[in-house]
């Protein structure tokens, strides 16, 4: 029986996981940094112990730390949440010789599918679409050129350690193959100590669709349907929705019977992800699988009523899933928006600090987890996610316009947030239609990136041509920087004339 569980991991997402745990009457541990010292995880737990210095591979990324402040505490299990050493195969493998449960699949199903080409083999046996593409590791030769020739251009090489789009190569036509090659296989072995890549044809403007996945230790697989993440900017995910509006019922109960094909094949065992790119003719293929409960997540559990964390810790203490495939709906329609410590109006660089000021919406089918409070200073040291905003509406066009109700609701001060950008998002036609793939931030950049300072810029040259207009038609003169009474006639004049509203 799982009764205390530790979290490894802080922020919103150690936050959500205690949540669960409070429900369930399973007591949390929590471990924090220097940094998280007064971080509300600390506070919301049970108990919290301290593991090291703010850097993550002095506290957060310790595996021999983290285990031993689990073994003091005599937690049952280790929750990983997502990054940190929740995709890390080692660990799970320690806590699982320490007599610790580590909730999520086994060490064997992480290094899989953590290892692309592996996976793309082992998908393949199993009957699900691939990209067409090679599996297996290629030489710089004449063997690279044919079959680079057989996939056709432009196609992609990406690093078999890689994921989530880091070390990926687009190759536009044969005279950059062998260029494009090296510098993948470099790049592979700096970032991920292995340079081995592979080569897939290149999707052009595919959507970004994930099935999330339940799997018990008994050989039960569900699939609880689908999250459209192709609201991305640099392969960071910016807003998600469940249904997704470019997939049918016919493709999503295809698609769902294939991640499941996925998991059964790694005899995977808790919660999970599977990744699909599928183009404009309905095609799907299998990008990898995230062997972690992911950010989004919440969406799924809006519309399908289901608490994944606590499946998770369910399954890991070897209750089986209830629940069978034909009792899944998704019921209504869901959003979230990521909101970071970040400047949108700066080339969305971090912007940690003080949270000066928070008021977070509230009110009908509105979510939020995070963090922060009044007095809390974001540590420059980790992801700057302060919180996800999410919205539950009968149908999609009201769930949009509860999101932009929430959002103009959402106040925090102190740090930079890209509340404004998101509002943008939810005004922008192609996402109003539902008609966006993994290009929509490139392509509707200018009206996204409109930002307040060029707005606020646009106003004041408005107020000057106003100003000089007055001053031509009326010969009076009058300073532009001064509060006099005077300055109000050629306002009104401006105004009267539809020159600029004040
Ligand atoms: C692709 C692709 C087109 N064709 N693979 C980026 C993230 C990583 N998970 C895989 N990625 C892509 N792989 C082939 N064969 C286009 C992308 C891609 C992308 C995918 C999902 C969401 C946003 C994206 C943005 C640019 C490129």
């Amino acid at each position: 029986m799982i009764r205390k569980v530790l979290v490894a991991n802080r922020g919103e997402i150690a936050v959500r996981i205690m949540r669960s745990c409070r429900e369930m009457d399973i007591t949390s541990v929590a471990v924090y940094s220097e940094a998280d010292r007064n971080s509300l995880h600390v506070r919301y737990a049970t108990e919290a112990f301290f593991i090291g210095p703010s850097p993550s591979h002095e506290s957060y990324l310790d595996m021999d730390k983290i285990i031993s402040v689990a073994r003091e505490a005599k937690a049952d299990a280790i929750h990983p949440g997502y990054g940190f050493l929740s995709e890390n195969a080692e660990f799970a493998r320690r806590v699982n010789e320490a007599g610790i449960i580590f909730i999520g699949p086994s060490p064997d199903a992480i290094t899989k599918m953590g290892d692309k080409i592996t996976a793309r083999k082992i998908m393949l046996e199993a009957g699900v679409n691939v990209v067409p593409g090679t599996n297996k590791n290629l030489n710089a030769d004449e063997e690279l050129y044919r079959v680079a020739r057989e996939i056709g251009y432009p196609l992609m090489i990406k690093a078999s350690a890689g994921g989530g789009g880091k070390g990926m190569r687009l190759v536009w036509k044969e005279e950059e193959l062998a260029g494009s090659y090296q510098m993948a296989k470099s790049e592979a072995a700096t970032a991920f100590g292995n340079n081995s890549v592979y080569i897939e044809k290149y999707i052009e403007s595919p959507h970004h669709i994930e099935f999330q996945i339940l799997a018990d230790k008994h050989g039960n697989i569900i699939h609880l349907c689908e999250r459209e993440c192709s609201v991305q900017r640099r392969h960071q995910k910016v807003v998600e929705e469940t249904p997704s509006p470019h997939i049918t019922p016919q493709l999503r109960k295809e698609m769902g019977e294939q991640a499941i094909a996925a998991a059964k094949s790694v005899n995977y065992e808790g919660a999970g992800t599977v990744e699909f790119l599928v183009d404009n003719e309905h095609n799907f293929y299998f990008l990898e699988m995230n062997t972690r409960l992911q950010v989004e997540h919440p969406i799924t559990e809006r519309v399908t009523g289901i608490d994944l964390v606590k499946k998770q810790i369910e399954i890991a203490d070897g209750k089986p899933l209830e629940i069978q495939q034909d009792q899944i709906r998704q019921f209504g329609h869901a959003i979230e928006c990521r909101i970071y410590a970040e400047d949108p109006e700066n080339n969305f660089r971090p912007s940690p600090g003080l949270i000066r000021h928070i008021t977070e919406p509230l009110g009908l089918g509105v979510r939020t987890d995070g963090y922060v409070f009044e007095g809390y200073e974001i540590p420059i040291y980790y992801d700057p996610l302060i919180s996800k905003l999410i919205v539950w509406a009968f149908t999609r066009e009201e769930a949009i316009q509860r999101m932009k109700r929430a959002l103009f609701e959402y106040k925090i001060t102190g740090v930079k947030t890209p509340i404004p950008f998101l509002k943008r998002i939810m005004d922008t036609p192609d996402f109003v239609n539902g008609t966006y793939n993994t290009h929509f931030i490139q392509e509707n950049e200018k009206y996204l990136l409109t930002n307040e300072r060029c707005n606020k810029k646009c106003e004041d040259l408005a107020v000057f041509v106003a100003y000089l207009d007055y001053t031509e038609k009326t010969g009076n003169k009058i300073h532009l920087n001064g509060s006099d009474k005077k300055e109000s006639a050629w306002k009104i004049y401006a105004k009267q004339n539809s020159i600029i509203r004040l």
